[in-house]
């Protein structure tokens, strides 16, 4: 199958955000397109920056899982620098979880849901994985990289590793979508969503969250560096909190990137 090339230009003359993409480069292939922020990152990169890839030869997921990212998908990497971070760092991987699935649900039509921590499902099967790795230097953090990777145009039931727990939009629309408007439509929901964080403490965050959110009522697994919490997810406490109950009452939980949660629905 030939694939279209991202067309730079039609992204950048799409783009409605302010620093979402405002910076941008896009590579052909790269191991991972967190790896090549970083490098961005360490040369002084702005605030928004964004690095696009056609396909990654070791994208990675949450917790040293790999990442399958053949061509046709949408493989990209945000830089974000912000005083407020420590405190909103935990809420990045819905903050990118809803600014994927509320379009997709809105502009393309998909019961696009968000499974916490940070998927985005449509009949429970995967079309987006968010992760956020950070650097810090003491208790200060330097900066994230918010990484988005949507199974767009190529047809995820040819990847044996993961077919019967994903799809992409190509199957599910049947037929290929435009990436460069689902780029910029993305670019632009995800960061009203972060800047939201900081007016209202994304408040409103939590309520769109509940409307696309799949999870509350699941019988879930979770492990915390520190402990294992067997219950049924209850609510959301706040963008990076849940709810859990088990048989002892209550537990929350706080979404750091060493969350690792199983469903006994899978
Ligand atoms: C995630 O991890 O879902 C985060 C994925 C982030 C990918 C982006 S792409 C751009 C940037 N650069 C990178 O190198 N990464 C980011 P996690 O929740 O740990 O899910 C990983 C699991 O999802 C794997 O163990 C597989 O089971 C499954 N998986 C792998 N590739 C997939 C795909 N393309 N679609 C659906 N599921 C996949």
């Amino acid at each position: 199958m030939s694939f279209e090339h991202l067309d730079e230009d039609s992204i950048i003359r799409g783009l409605k955000t302010r620093s979402f993409g405002r910076s941008l480069v896009i590579v052909d292939e790269c191991g991972s397109t967190n790896d090549v922020m970083k490098g961005m990152a360490e040369s002084g990169a702005p605030n928004g920056s964004v690095v696009i890839a056609e396909t990654q030869t070791a994208g990675r997921g949450r917790l040293g899982r790999a990442w399958y990212s053949p061509r046709g998908g949408v493989w990209l990497s945000i830089l974000v620098k912000a005083q407020e971070l420590p405190s909103l760092l935990n809420s990045l991987p819905l903050v990118g979880a809803l600014g994927i699935a509320k379009p997709l649900a809105e502009k393309w039509g998909l019961n696009a849901r968000v499974r916490w921590p940070n998927d985005v499902v449509v009949g429970w099967r995967k079309i987006a994985g968010i992760s956020v790795e950070s650097k810090s230097k003491g208790n200060e953090l330097i900066y994230a990289i918010l990484g988005i990777g949507i199974n767009a145009n190529f047809d995820s039931n040819k990847i044996a590793a993961i077919s019967g727990a994903s799809a992409s939009l190509l199957i599910l629309l049947g037929g290929p979508v435009n990436r460069e408007n689902l780029i910029t439509v993305i670019l632009s929901e995800t960061e009203k969503m972060y800047e939201s964080l900081h007016g209202s403490g994304g408040k409103d965050l939590v309520a769109l969250l509940r409307e696309l959110d799949c999870s509350r009522g699941e019988h879930v697994k979770v492990r915390t560096p520190e402990r294992e919490i067997v219950g049924i997810i209850d609510d959301y406490e706040s963008l990076s909190r849940v709810r859990i109950i088990t048989g002892n009452g209550f537990e929350s939980i706080e979404n750091s990137a060493l969350v690792s949660v199983d469903y006994q629905s899978d």
